[in-house]
């Protein structure tokens, strides 16, 4: 492929369909280089060739947690509600947060509330259990943050 207009090479990307999407293997990889912003860290993880993490079951959420590894991280996912209050979608697929085809969420208790009105992106953070907790908090945090891959298919169409 060419490089974009930014120079950028681009890399093969590939979502799975809604109906692979369960049994496909994803992987989470932690960024705490340097933390950064919601946007930084979506356009982070692009840079990488991957995207900003999405949480769609439990076994994701599961996942993910380990990937958090043992410490008090708290990083970004691509969950977020800035363009329309209360309604959370993740922001590299549009899917909404629950999905229609899969109702899964692991919101701490009494998230998201919206602190101050000022609260639209979706952070992790470990709990003792082995999962991983859900809060919203402002956009220009600055955090660590967790990409994402698929392991691409044989014959899967990539653009
Ligand atoms: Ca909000
Ligand atoms: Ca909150």
């Amino acid at each position: 492929m060419p490089p974009g207009p930014s120079g950028i090479e681009p890399t093969p990307y590939w979502v799975p369909a809604i109906n692979e999407y369960l049994n496909q293997t994803k992987v989470y990889t932690l960024h705490c280089e340097k933390t950064v912003d919601f946007f930084t860290a979506w356009r982070s993880c692009y840079d990488l060739g991957e995207e900003l993490a999405t949480i769609e079951s439990s076994r994701d959420n599961k996942a993910l947690a380990s990937a958090l590894e043992s410490s008090d991280n708290l990083a970004y996912t691509s969950g977020t509600d800035a363009g329309k209050e209360g309604s959370y979608v993740w922001l590299v697929n549009k899917r909404p947060i629950p999905g229609q085809w899969n109702n899964f969420t692991a919101w701490n208790p009494g998230e998201p509330n919206n602190s101050e009105t000022k609260e639209h992106c979706l952070v992790v953070k470990n709990l003792p259990d082995g999962s991983a907790g859900w809060n919203d908090v402002p956009c220009d945090v600055s955090l660590c943050f967790v990409c994402q891959r698929f392991e691409i298919p044989d014959g899967a169409e990539v653009y």
